[in-house]
Parts: C-alpha cells; sequence; structure tokens
C-alpha cells in the first residue's frame, strides 16, 4: 500500500455519505495510484533519456527526440491537468457541497435551515437581525453531503456587530457552490426582488430563487413572480422542502457522477499536482527555447519528485533503475 493509498484509508474511516465512501473505497484500491504510476513510468522513460545525454555531454548526442519528448511531457501535462481540475469534484464529494442560504433578514432563513435539518438548529424571531454570525449543519441526500450555511440577513446596519455579520455572509456567498437565494414577497416588491437578483448575478455563483411563506401567498400574490419561475416554499409550514431538495441535486449535477472516475479528494495531492504541473511548464518551456539537457534533467527530476510525494516513493533511485534496466553501457 502507498501513501496515498494509506490516506485513503482514514477518508474512509472518516467518510459519512455513500459519495465520499465509494470515492475512498476507488483510491484505496489504488485508482489514483495506478494512474500516477503510468504517468511516472512515462517520466522516468523521459528523464533517463535525457540523463543519459549528460553522460555523452563531449560527444553531443541527442538520445531523446525532442518532438516526441514534447508530445509525452504534453500527455502528462493533460492528465495532471484532469486530475487538478478532479478536486473541484472530488473535494465536494469527501466535504460536502457548501450550499448557502442568503436573503434579507427575516425571510425565514434560519427557518428553512433548520427545516432542512429537521431540527431547531438556529434562533428563529420576528425580529430582523436575529441571526447575526453563520450556522452551518450537514445533510446527507441521497448519498451525497449538503453543508448548509445560514447567513445573517443582507441589509445596510448601524450596527457594528451585524454589520460584521453581513460582510460574513457576503464572504460564504463567494465561497459557495450553490446559493439559495430566499424572498419574502410580504416584504419585498416584484421591484426589489428583481433589483436582489441582478445583485447576485454579479457575485457569478449558481443561485436557486426560492419564494418563502408561500402559506401567506396568494394565487394573485404570486402572479408578479411568474417570470422568475421560482420555487415556492414555506419553511414554517415544511412545504416544498423534499421539491427543494431535488432542485438543489439537479443543480449541483453529482447524482449521476461516476465515482469509478480517478477524482482527486485531497489537497495535499492537489497541491503535489498542481508543483507538478509547475515543474512540466518549465520542462516544456526547456524544450520549445532550447535549453540545455542538464536544465531539463533538472525540470523533469522535479516533476517526478512532485509526482513522487504524493506516493510516498522516492524518485532518484528509480530513474537509475530505470536507466540500468533499459541500456546497456560501459560493458
Ligand atoms: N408564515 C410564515 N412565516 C415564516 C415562514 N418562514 C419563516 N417565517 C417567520 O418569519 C420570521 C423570520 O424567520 P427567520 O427564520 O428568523 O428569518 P431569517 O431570514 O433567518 O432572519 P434574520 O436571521 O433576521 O436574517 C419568523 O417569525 C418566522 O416564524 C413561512 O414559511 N411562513
Ligand atoms: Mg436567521
Amino acid at each position: 500500500m502507498d501513501l496515498s493509498q494509506a490516506e485513503a484509508v482514514a477518508d474512509l474511516i472518516a467518510s459519512n455519505s455513500a459519495a465520499s465512501h465509494q470515492v475512498a473505497m476507488q483510491q484505496m484500491r489504488g485508482g489514483f495510484s495506478n494512474q500516477l504510476k503510468k504517468l511516472r513510468e512515462d517520466l522516468v522513460h523521459f528523464a533517463s533519456l535525457i540523463e543519459l545525454e549528460l553522460d555523452f555531454s563531449e560527444e553531443d548526442v541527442e538520445f531523446a527526440n525532442r518532438d516526441q519528448l514534447k508530445a509525452l511531457i504534453m500527455q502528462i501535462h493533460a492528465v495532471v491537468l484532469k486530475l487538478i481540475q478532479s478536486f473541484e469534484q472530488g473535494n465536494v464529494l469527501k466535504n460536502g457541497v457548501p450550499v448557502v442560504i442568503a436573503g434579507k433578514p427575516n425571510v425565514g432563513k434560519s427557518t428553512l435551515l433548520n427545516a432542512l435539518l429537521n431540527e431547531e438548529r438556529a434562533i428563529v424571531s420576528d425580529i430582523a437581525g436575529t441571526t447575526r454570525d453563520t450556522i452551518e449543519d450537514e445533510i446527507n441526500i441521497k448519498g451525497i453531503t449538503f453543508r448548509f450555511i445560514d447567513t445573517a440577513g443582507i441589509r445596510e446596519t448601524e450596527d457594528i456587530i451585524e454589520a460584521k455579520g453581513v460582510e460574513r455572509t457576503l464572504e460564504k456567498m463567494k465561497q459557495a457552490r450553490l446559493i439559495i437565494y430566499l424572498f419574502d414577497p410580504t416584504q419585498d416588491d416584484i421591484d426589489a426582488v428583481q433589483k436582489q437578483i441582478e445583485e447576485i448575478r454579479t457575485l457569478n455563483i449558481p443561485f436557486v430563487t426560492i419564494i418563502n411563506k408561500s402559506d401567506l401567498l396568494t394565487e394573485e400574490a404570486r402572479q408578479p413572480y411568474a417570470a422568475l419561475q421560482p420555487l415556492y416554499i414555506s419553511a414554517k409550514e415544511q412545504q416544498g422542502i423534499e421539491e427543494l431538495k431535488d432542485e438543489l441535486l439537479k443543480q449541483v449535477n453529482l447524482a449521476n457522477i461516476n465515482t469509478d472516475d480517478v477524482v482527486v479528494t485531497n489537497i495535499r495531492h492537489v497541491e503535489a499536482l498542481q508543483r507538478t504541473s509547475e515543474a512540466l511548464e518549465k520542462v516544456l518551456y526547456g524544450i520549445d527555447n532550447p535549453v540545455t539537457s542538464d536544465f531539463l534533467a533538472m525540470d523533469i527530476r522535479q516533476a517526478l519528485h512532485h509526482l513522487g510525494e504524493i506516493t510516498g516513493t522516492v524518485t532518484t533511485d528509480d530513474l537509475l533503475d530505470n536507466i540500468f534496466s533499459k541500456f546497456c553501457i560501459g560493458k
């Protein structure tokens, strides 16, 4: 078992949803390691050819065909980038989908959090500005963990503590994967709602438009909002909550993800991959702007080193093994 597989055992123990369990199992079985092993083998091959050139530097030979090497590096780079990109998904599977519940004071955000969690987690009151700090908790919806973040209602305020809360709300909204934007037509008219929607669009974070307090809304009162195609709920009466959950699943589009794909879930791994990627970019630069073989060799060794960090293997011995297994020198 290599280091990344051992790490997966820890992930497996800590997993709290079907999806995170599946990803950890996959990594433990070596899905991730196998892919890295393959990449390293390709890279070691490249490295050994270049290292060989160093040994024959006086004779000015070029063992490594630069075009082929470039193609190979680009191929490896593409896989590394794909692995880095998979982290976004992997992180969500492992740590839950961060969903921020936002809106003006008193629209019923905390009531909705409680309804989703099915417990009285947050204080609810008819006083605007009840929630001043963010409150987070998780639930599992069809195997996916969602982390809901109830926030302080957004408004201009003189109150220093509440203002800090609003600042925090905006920070959390920017980090969210999805925002539940809650409206209360008993407080706001359509113009006010539309203005808020314009503002939230500028964040560039996916959001769902939810109208709360449907128990107080007549058909007529709903008319002006038709164009927004909102989902109506009553957080207080627990109406529309299941529909909201379905909508959340649809929005994050994780239900269909194939956890057989290799996904990176570990921050240490993704950082090592990023360093690998940087080293590979240097190698590519070195090929395009011919630098001497020793510089190329150094950058490749860097890339190998960073890939090796993930699985916990040491790279230099491999390199020598590979050179001597493939070439017969000095006999
Ligand atoms: N009729 C009705 N009242 C609701 C509903 N949801 C919330 N309320 C009431 O609206 C008031 C405000 O609810 P909260 O959940 O505290 O609102 P909030 O958005 O968290 O408010 P802040 O924390 O101040 O930003 C409370 O009196 C709730 O009982 C609903 O679906 N229907
Ligand atoms: Mg609240």
